[in-house]
């Protein structure tokens, strides 16, 4: 017994001074293994008398759950341990400082594009606007028909369509798929913006992308009319550009909308003299909107006896490039860090 009793004595002496877990596995070996001390107590013990083989084999099984319990809460210790200092040897440091800057390592920034639609949303949302999403691989119902845009309508070629093989899905023309989900899910008065990647078959030139930035905008209610929507626009335009921008509003053809309008921006590049981004005209396309059409307002669920709304539809690429001078659209595709980091850093 005594030889039992000093042993887990010397155990507890040997794990205070056990401080890696290759070292534990070993003092584990050492007292409880096939070749240790306890291992030779219970071989012995066929020479003992049953009344010692039962009392002794009693006492050292109690030893064996004991070391093994102190084996595990001393093993999860040190994995924790050593677990912290190897996050400690690795930590890397992300907070990038203008020493690292004047090393000419490159900050990260935002794309301006992101600059002005978070702007943009900033400035509808503090007006009340929710801000929504919608899918970039459309079907034709949410892109064409459910907006007044039937089969046979020649207003399907205004917008050059990506389809899919099987000739029902497409990449969405426009962000205006995003009205007929935000009418469905919500019951007026309601108002949402939703901003997004949409995507044309055109020929690219200094206004035109394959591949451009629009932001939707809705509002749904009682007597919602042109006067609001003006309010809006003005609103957006004065927040955005911190100046005051010349803009005109024409009429424009839009199946969802009626009455519809064109709101163009006189161009800044040109001072509106006329050059490649306004096509010599002098003027912009900005900002297509309107009072939203009945059968669109059906199509999302809503009574156009009781309820009225505007929509519009913001190329976002383009106030990007009137807002900051940019004289070509494929400047903000074309992934160049120069040109990219001339904008606001995180
Ligand atoms: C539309 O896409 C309508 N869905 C907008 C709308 C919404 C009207 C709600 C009424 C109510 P449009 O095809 O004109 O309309 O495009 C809208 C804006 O996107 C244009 O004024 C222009 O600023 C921008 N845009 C159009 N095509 C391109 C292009 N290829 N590259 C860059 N910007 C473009």
């Amino acid at each position: 017994m005594l030889v039992l009793e000093s042993l887990l004595a010397d155990f507890n002496q040997e794990l205070q001074s056990t401080h890696r877990i290759a070292d534990l596995l070993n003092l584990k070996a050492k007292f409880i293994g096939k070749q240790g001390p306890l291992a030779d107590v219970m071989k012995n013990l066929k020479d003992a008398t049953p009344e010692e083989k039962r009392t002794i084999g009693v006492r050292a099984n109690e030893l064996k759950q004991a070391i093994e319990t102190l084996v595990g809460q001393k093993m999860q210790e040190l994995e924790i341990q050593e677990m912290n200092a190897a996050l400690a040897s690795t930590k890397i440091d992300i907070s990038l400082t203008d020493s690292v800057l004047e090393k000419g390592l490159q900050a990260a920034g935002y794309h301006p594009v992101t600059i002005v639609q978070q702007e943009i949303e900033d400035i509808f949302i503090s007006m009340g606007f929710e801000v929504l999403d919608g899918p970039h691989i459309e079907d034709e119902y949410h892109n064409f028909e459910a907006l007044n845009i039937p089969a046979t309508h020649p207003a399907r070629d205004m917008q050059d369509t990506f389809w899919f093989a099987d000739k029902k899905h497409l990449l969405r023309t426009h962000t205006s798929t995003i009205q007929i989900r935000g009418m469905k899910e919500r019951k007026p008065p309601f108002r949402f913006v939703g901003p997004g990647k949409v995507f044309r078959c055109e020929r690219t030139d200094a206004s035109h992308e394959m591949v451009f930035h629009q932001l939707e905008g809705m509002m749904v209610g009682e007597n919602v009319s042109v006067g609001n929507l003006i309010y809006f626009m003005k609103t957006l335009l004065s927040e955005i550009f911190k100046r005051d921008v010349e803009v005109r509003l024409r009429p424009g053809f839009f199946p969802f909308v009626e009455p519809g309008f064109e709101l163009d921006i006189k161009c800044l590049i040109c001072a509106g003299k006329g050059c490649s981004v306004c096509k010599q005209v002098g003027w912009v396309e900005l900002l297509p909107c309107g009072l939203v059409h009945p059968n669109v307002l059906r199509a999302g669920g809503i009574d156009p006896e009781k309820h009225s709304g505007f929509a519009f539809g913001l190329g976002l690429d383009r106030l990007v490039m009137m807002k900051y001078a940019i004289d070509d659209i494929r400047f903000l595709h074309a992934g160049d860090l120069r040109f990219n980091s001339q904008f606001k850093s995180f």
